[in-house]
């Protein structure tokens, strides 16, 4: 049917209809279609992946024409383009999310149940993406899809490892790394394009040269360059025609170079080369805020870094600009250090590649970066020691020495005679070890620096980038998070939608501080019964899901009360484990006390070196098997781990939770941004002033958001006071440690936690022990709230009205403004081959 010279059918649906056409018949056809030319299956034999892959290049097919026509437009404007760097987008599933942004959800589910089909079924077919490790690799995705829907013109770039983050099982209590092959059955969504291609060296040593003009130069000799390959997905925003592009990088071996191997007889030495390309973008590192400072991490970031960098001075050369001028045409977002090394690139590139003198190329690259710092954890940012750096970059440790001597400098004169600053601010770590501090080079080279909660840039002024904010004050803002409620509210909580949409339209979809209209339906008792029968039904379907996949059958009407983010001591996952065994343990001295029924809803990954971690989890599933099997709870407590947690699977859990579990220490979370889709869904936060939630609980009202913990004035004061958690080592807590430490949740195996136990005793950087009893006392409000569920509905309403704020659109829309100073260019659809051409 794709034939050009078949006359239009029955129906009259014409070739190009096929490809675009969105009536219910041609949709049909056009699955049909692909479904024989694509994965050369007839409906007989087609499994329902074939039928999610028919479906997938249906999709495709229809966002094609709003892709290249925005792809021209960008070429041919001249307004400035953003370009998001970033090694990590966890992307989740596409198919749901493109039919939510074409509008045609209804008509696909329609169309694909004339043809026998459940559409629910074949968008569960889809692998996701899991191109990142969690906060900043989800915030990069909710970015690129509200530069989408604002209309600005961007593109994201990235690597495409080919595995992602590990699928997590969860065998005997414990976690058990799976590897994750999303690209096993083929990915529908990108576009190879082999013609995008770039090289890229490692290694090696650097010749200098003075040319026959007197011109001082440097020749980069490697031993080893590699050729990164663009694979391009579109990103399509809701409701408009944009369709901006993320290009991430694969990389390969160069087609000359095994011919050279093989002709000098060195067979090995050639495959093994291959595999030494091949392996850059092979796997994604599972560590979430945490550096392992491994040569093949360097290799990656530097690998996408300078195919980006590559790329980007190519479409402005493309565009007629002067590479003097290439500010003009892109300003590059740096997401954390990851890509920090782009500062040096950018420079090597303007000076080795395209001949600028040092003074204009530092002009251009100080004007194009910006940084956005995502951590105030001193494990997470980023060093590279210097030995390891001189033998893989050696051309760009010469340039990091001089940018960091004229910087110096400046920074001598400023300060004259204050050697401390000179140490503390240089880019060259001294010590023992040598190293490179990324976070300086990013400060360095970067116009803007921002953090991601009005807490965290604070405190980022007042401790990790102090010296920085003393010399450069006016680099610095606050760029508070979002969540694009596109695929955090729309695609994961249809009837939640459906609700609000019933009362106040859908103009919160693009706008969500609309939500605010719904207040005025807060005390409306038929209101808050439906609101109420909502989060009943959808926690009915997360239960079912439970009962199915692990067998334990869980009460709906019970408060669900969920902490699911990545399993870290700093996010305290192990304190509400306390609070599990505290009301177990009132249960069993006082087992007829009336207690409110709680399902404890766990989910995460923890890194595969983090030891400690994936004790916590141990500790989870161990508290569950005791919990869950004794008579004496009587199903009043359910303790539930769901196992791979992962952008498929919280969509499930947000829209089901009554309470939002955000207790890290205060001042250790930069954000969060899960605060916001759990609030968004309607659950109430228990929470401490750490992150985001601080903002958050502004906005929904303190009335409304259920506080605990110590400030993070506090923590600083109490630590540097000594801190000592023998202090609060008694009643309750006590026996809850004990418990753990005799091997009660444990067979008694009193050694399995002991690890953790002392890890608690001994030292408690981040001092559950502290908070610990104003945790519990937080915890019994929350029951007495949950008792008066007429009360806690309208709790409910009043957040969800109020989080308007947290909209990832809110959040670009300030970058576009403060930091970028780009505007929307709206793409209109034109024919991009017209007949004969
Ligand atoms: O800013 C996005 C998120 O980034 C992290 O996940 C990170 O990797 N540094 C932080 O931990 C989050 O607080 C933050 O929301």
């Amino acid at each position: 049917t794709s034939n050009n010279s078949l006359p239009p059918n029955n129906n009259n649906v014409t070739v190009e209809d096929d490809r675009t056409g969105l009536s219910i018949p041609t949709l049909k056809r056009a699955i049909a279609d692909n479904l024989f030319y694509i994965q050369g299956k007839f409906p007989t034999i087609a499994t329902e992946n074939d039928y999610y892959m028919a479906l997938a290049y249906t999709i495709r097919d229809r966002m094609l024409q709003r892709w290249a026509v925005t792809v021209d437009s960008y070429l041919q404007s001249k307004t400035r383009v953003v370009s998001y760097l970033s090694a990590e987008y966890l992307l989740g599933p596409h198919l749901g999310n493109n039919l939510i942004n074409l509008g045609i959800y209804d008509r696909v589910k329609q169309a694909v149940e004339e043809l026998g089909l459940d559409l629910e079924h074949l968008i569960a077919q889809e692998e996701e993406p899991g191109l990142g490790n969690g906060g900043l690799g989800r915030l990069a995705a909710c970015y690129m899809d509200s530069l989408a829907t604002l209309e600005i013109p961007a593109i994201g770039y990235g690597i495409r490892y080919e595995f992602g983050i590990f699928d997590q099982e969860i065998r005997d209590g414990w976690q058990v790394e799976i590897t994750d092959q999303w690209l096993r059955y083929g990915n529908p969504w990108e576009i190879r394009r082999p013609e995008v291609t770039y090289e890229v060296k490692l290694g090696g040593h650097v010749e200098h040269y003075t040319d026959s003009h007197g011109h001082y130069g440097s020749n980069w000799v490697p031993d080893l360059v590699v050729k990164g390959v663009a694979y391009d997905t579109p990103i399509l925003g809701y409701q408009v025609n944009t369709a901006n592009t993320l290009r991430l990088w694969k990389s390969e071996a160069p087609e000359s170079f095994d011919f050279q191997a093989f002709n000098v007889g060195d067979y090995y030495g050639a495959v093994n080369e291959k595999v030494i390309c091949e392996n850059i973008s092979k796997i994604l590192y599972p560590n979430d805020e945490q550096i392992q400072g491994k040569e093949l991490r360097l290799r990656q970031q530097y690998f996408f870094v300078s195919c980006s960098l590559q790329d980007m001075i190519a479409l402005h050369l493309r565009r007629g600009g002067k590479v003097e001028n290439f500010y003009e045409t892109f300003v590059v977002q740096l997401n954390d250090t990851h890509p920090a090394i782009s500062v040096a690139e950018l420079m090597r590139l303007l000076l080795d590649e395209h001949e600028l003198d040092w003074e204009t190329a530092w002009d251009v690259t100080t004007r194009t970066f910006a940084y956005t710092n995502h951590t105030l954890l001193p494990e997470a940012l980023e060093k590279w020691n210097l030995d390891l750096f001189a033998s893989i970059l050696p051309r760009h440790l010469e340039i990091i020495y001089e940018i960091n001597r004229r910087f110096l400098d400046e920074v001598a004169i400023r300060f004259p005679g204050d050697e401390g600053k000179l140490w503390s601010l240089s880019l060259i770590e001294e010590g023992e070890e040598k190293s490179i501090r990324m976070a300086h080079l990013a400060c360095v080279g970067s116009f803007a620096i921002n953090g991601v909660a009005q807490l965290h840039s604070e405190l980022l002024k007042e401790t990790v980038l102090k010296d920085w904010y003393e010399l450069y004050p006016e680099k610095f803002s606050n760029k508070t998070n979002g969540v694009t409620p596109r695929r955090w509210m729309v695609l994961s909580n249809p009837r939640l939608t459906e609700l609000i949409t019933s009362k106040i339209g859908d103009g919160w979809i693009k706008n969500l501080e609309e939500l605010k209209g719904l207040e005025k339906f807060a005390d409306d008792g038929a209101f808050r019964k439906q609101w109420m029968d909502v989060k009943l039904a959808v926690k009915k379907d997360l239960a079912s899901q439970v009962e199915q996949q692990q067998g334990i059958k869980i009460n709906p009407e019970s408060l669900f009360d969920v902490q699911v983010k990545r399993i870290h001591e700093y996010k305290r996952q192990h304190l509400n484990v306390l609070h599990i065994i505290t009301l177990y343990n009132r249960l069993k001295q006082h087992p007829d006390l009336d207690i409110v029924p709680r399902t404890f809803i766990f989910g995460g990954k923890a890194a595969p070196s983090y030891h400690v971690a994936k004790l916590m989890i141990k500790l989870i599933t161990s508290v569950a098997e005791v919990v869950n099997h004794d008579p004496d709870v009587r199903d009043r407590i359910k303790v539930v781990f769901m196992p791979d947690y992962n952008v498929t699977n919280s969509q499930k859990i947000y829209p089901a939770a009554d309470l939002s579990e955000q207790i890290s220490l205060a001042g250790k979370e930069a954000s969060g941004t899960g605060n916001m889709k759990f609030s968004l869904n309607g659950a109430l936060t228990i929470g401490t002033l750490d992150g985001a939630n601080v903002e958050i609980r502004e906005c929904v009202g303190e009335e409304n958001f259920f506080l605990f913990g110590l400030t993070a004035q506090e923590v600083e004061q109490l630590k540097s006071s000594g801190y000592n958690p023998w202090d609060y080592y008694h009643d309750s807590l006590k026996q809850a440690i004990d418990q753990i430490s005799s091997g009660f949740f444990s067979h008694r195996d009193g050694s399995l936690f002991q690890r953790l136990v002392n890890s608690l005793l001994y030292d408690d950087r981040y001092l559950l022990f502290a908070d610990y009893h104003s945790y519990i006392e937080c915890q019994d409000r929350v029951a007495e709230a949950y008792r008066d569920k007429d009360k806690w509905a309208k709790m409910s309403i009043l957040n969800v009205a109020r989080m308007g704020k947290f909209s990832s659109d809110r959040s670009i829309k300030e970058y576009c403004e403060d930091i970028w100073k780009v505007k929307p260019v709206p793409v209109e659809l034109y024919d991009l081959c017209p007949d004969g051409e």
